[in-house]
């Protein structure tokens, strides 16, 4: 099969060397409020906070190629008239060299045509709302040459989802304004509203020309390939009056022989003073100054460089605080590097925006956000922090949950509403981590209002405790969880097939009469109920503790007698009372998502139900690829499951490996005492350790996808949505938690290895509460005990209690059998 690239570990880079990849490998720029996407052929589009409603740059989903749009630069050779683009995209011309470096927070593509060598840095400076790009262009003829350049990115008229629908408005609204003084190009369609934002798009040259409007640009009947302006080496001063504004500069350089020059792009967004936010009255609009500051001091190579370097370490720091070393390669660079970066993506984006998420149809998930927050708290626990408070404002009085936010507004979507009765059980998950994190406990008395209201406020305990109450609340006929619209699994819609209320079964928590039920949830329950005890019990509130106990037995005893099918746990029951993932289906026999969270939560732990659950997903459900969500697929649609029925077999919900949910099984095993089979399922979907495969998996080699086609799919194999996706966050708290066996508790760091026999020893530097604990993990010799050393003296538990305060480092040599 063929190589599309390399990591460079040591760089903390993905290189590409071929730009025909299976699709775009992308990267992400930007990590507070400025997002940039950005493919290995410049492809992508930029936002401010929001993807929806403040979309900075126009994408063209679904294209071929894939990733049509994007921030290009052209380059011309004045004498001989040949021209092409510095990201092959979109000349997609042939090519002396080239080479994209995806970093973290960078990316940098290096191309050749013509002699002529550019290499491009796209990079957003720490803090900054704005994206630079920094190109240095190199004359390798022996003769000096006369080069045009041309910048080009496609204005998004702001809200993503009017931009793509109405153009009957649009055509019409398109304003810039032109700074010939300082190169500036501004984009401030919407000014005359009451909108008080605006982008610019500068570069560090003098003028030769520019264009605004894309069809001059382009030209009518020509194409991006080939856009009349380059083609004829002169810009139009091109003013948009409505239709698409664009934001073209043209500079010209003229280089000697192997002279080399370097140019500054900088593309950002602004907003007006707030006394300048309504009708102002002129053209004079914009808050120039603090943009001109900006814009100064970033043409500046030097403060690019600084910029560039902080970014930098502020990633070395970062990712400072996990690191391993152990015998496996794929293992360092995914824990090391790549699926902590992902982490950080997933936190700041949750499902919003990617090459397969629109940025229109979802903002922040409930579900998502709470889960991504687990494989990120321990990197910026105070984001987590702020994250967990604007989830819970999204809370209900009765506990539920808007099932999304949007990022600006950070107001529930209505239109989603709240029935996914498992989302209020995750936030107990993300708070509870998130406290043995950092020992916040303060946080626990956050005062939080209900649906963003004023003066509804309870503490963030109490939230915690409506989300238990949400789920006993709303319990079936068998005791069970009702499943409402959907749990973990969206598009298992369970409620779906009768239209007229099950009348025999009404409560006042189930007024429409529906009685699907979720053994998921019911898994889930027991699995957030005991943390939350744990937590009642550090608190020393043993009343709350009691009570609970109780809740979690009768519901252990309810999944027990009415969950388990013999030889696995059923998945739920429909609205007819009939089983799902049962032997006793035709399909659909059995699902990943309750044996890993009944498992997780530790039911049927007496009766010793792990041992045979696991090998039932083994038999039945686990591929070379990884494990898949149920099986067998569904041949054919049926209304009483819903959605899940809808996708051809072996794809998404469909069964299809569902990578989100493959951790769970490892973590399972782990626990079970199997770490050769936790680790072997870790490998099977590591990116990693599938980039040999990368003809096959066709996403990218360093990134966790959502999906990757089930057995019964005719591309078994193949990725789907790469980036945004629940994986990230579990695979970290798998391999870091489980496998390499490093957590965080209440009292301590709890180290218990669950390695495969092959590794000898591994090495883990973990900060913990302000301390670095460096702990190395090795064989017992022969005729020594296992036995756990904390700077040097012999200590009887594997949770190691914080040091005193003075002590920034502490020293961990475990010895395992
Ligand atoms: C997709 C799911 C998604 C759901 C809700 C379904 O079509 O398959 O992955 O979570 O829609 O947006
Ligand atoms: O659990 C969901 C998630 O919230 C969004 N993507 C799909 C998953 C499974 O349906």
């Amino acid at each position: 099969m063929k190589k599309y690239g390399y990591f460079d570990d040591l760089r903390k880079e993905y290189i590409i060397t071929h730009p025909d990849t299976p699709l775009p490998w992308i990267n992400y720029l930007g990590t507070d409020s400025y997002f940039s996407l950005i493919s290995n052929t410049g492809g992508g589009y930029s936002f401010y906070k929001d993807a929806r409603y403040r979309r900075l740059t126009r994408y063209r989903y679904n294209n071929t190629p894939f990733d049509s749009n994007g921030k290009y630069i052209y380059i011309r050779e004045n004498k001989t008239g040949k021209f092409w683009s510095t990201t092959w995209q979109p000349t997609r011309h042939t090519m002396e060299m080239y080479q994209c470096q995806h970093g973290l927070g960078y990316t940098t593509i290096q191309s050749q045509a013509e002699k002529i060598h550019s290499n491009v840095t796209y990079f957003v400076p720490l803090n900054e709302n704005l994206e630079i790009w920094k190109i240095k262009i190199t004359n390798h003829h022996t003769h000096t040459v006369d080069l045009s350049l041309f910048s080009f990115v496609e204005f998004c008229l702001w809200d993503a989802q009017g931009d793509a629908t109405n153009f009957q408005r649009n055509f019409n609204i398109g304003e810039v304004e032109i700074d010939s003084a300082t190169s500036t190009i501004y984009h401030k369609t919407e000014y005359r509203e009451r909108r008080n934002h605006f982008a610019f798009f500068s570069c560090s040259e003098p003028l030769k020309g520019y264009d605004t409007q894309r069809e001059k640009f382009i030209g009518s009947y020509h194409s991006m390939e080939s856009p009349v302006v380059v083609e004829n080496g002169n810009s139009l001063k091109s003013h948009a009056h409505g239709w698409a504004p664009i934001g073209s500069h043209h500079i010209e350089v003229t280089l000697e022989p192997e002279q080399t020059k370097e140019i500054i792009f900088i593309l950002g967004y602004s907003e007006n003073k707030k006394s300048e936010k309504f009708s102002p009255p002129d053209s004079q609009i914009l808050n120039k100054e603090k943009v001109n500051q900006k814009i100064t001091y970033y043409k500046d190579p030097k403060n690019v460089e600084d910029a560039f370097i902080a970014l930098k370490r502020y990633w070395d720091q970062l990712l400072s605080k996990f690191t391993i070393d152990t015998p496996d390669v794929h293992t360092n660079r995914m824990v090391n590097i790549w699926n902590q970066y992902q982490c950080m993506v997933t936190f700041n984006l949750s499902r919003s925006a990617s090459f397969f998420e629109s940025g229109i149809g979802r903002g922040m998930g409930f579900r998502d956000s709470n889960q991504d927050i687990l494989g990120f708290v321990h990197l910026i626990p105070e984001k987590a922090r702020q994250r967990i408070l604007d989830l819970a404002s999204t809370q209900m009085p009765s506990g539920g949950a808007y099932h999304q936010y949007q990022p600006l507004t950070k107001r529930g979507n209505h239109e989603l509403g709240s029935n996914f009765n498992d989302d209020p059980l995750w936030l107990i998950l993300s708070t509870v981590a998130y406290l043995k994190e950092t020992g916040d406990f303060d946080i626990l008395k956050e005062d939080i209002p209900f649906e963003n209201q004023k003066n509804s406020e309870k503490s963030l305990l109490t939230h915690l405790e409506l989300s238990l109450k949400y789920t006993l609340d709303r319990l079936g006929p068998h005791g069970l969880p009702l499943i409402g619209r959907a749990d973990w699994n969206d598009c298992l819609n369970l409620n779906c097939f009768s239209e007229e209320p099950n009348q025999s079964f009404q409560t006042t928590a189930n007024k429409e009469g529906k009685i699907a039920e979720s053994l998921f949830i019911a898994g889930q329950f027991v699995y957030a109920a005991k943390q939350m005890n744990e937590l009642f019990i550090y608190l020393k509130m043993v009343d709350k503790a009691n009570h609970y106990s109780g809740a979690i037995q009768k519901m252990e005893e309810a999944i027990v007698q009415h969950g388990w099918d013999g030889e696995w746990f059923l998945r739920a029951y429909d609205d007819r009372g009939h089983k799902v993932g049962s032997h006793e289906n035709n399909e659909g026999q059995i699902y990943i998502e309750s044996q890993g969270m009944c498992l997780m939560a530790e039911v049927g732990k007496k009766m010793k139900l792990a041992t045979k659950t696991l090998a039932s997903v083994h038999r039945h459900l686990a591929t070379p690829h990884g494990i898949m969500l149920h099986h067998p697929p569904y041949t054919r649609y049926h209304l009483e499951l819903g959605e899940i029925s809808s996708y051809p077999p072996g794809y998404k919900e469909n069964g299809s490996i569902f990578c989100h949910t493959n951790p769970w099984i490892m973590i399972a095993e782990a626990m079970n005492g199997n770490p050769e089979q936790a680790y072997n399922y870790y490998l099977r979907i590591n990116p990693s350790a599938r980039e040999h495969l990368s003809d096959l998996h066709r996403c990218e080699p360093y990134i966790y996808a959502q999906t990757i086609a089930g057995y019964d799919a005719p591309t078994f194999g193949e990725a789907k949505n790469s980036w945004l996706t629940g994986t990230a966050a579990w695979n970290f708290v798998a391999i870091s938690q489980y496998i390499l066996g490093i957590h965080p508790t209440f009292n301590g760091l709890t180290i218990e290895p669950k390695v495969p026999q092959t590794w000898l020893e591994y090495k883990v530097s973990r900060l913990f509460r302000g301390v670095i604990y460096s702990i190395e993990v090795k064989r017992v010799e022969e005729g020594e005990n296992p036995s756990c050393e904390v700077d040097g003296i012999q200590v009887n538990s594997s949770t190691i209690p914080l040091p005193d305060v003075s002590k920034k480092e502490v020293k961990v040599l475990i010895k395992i059998p």
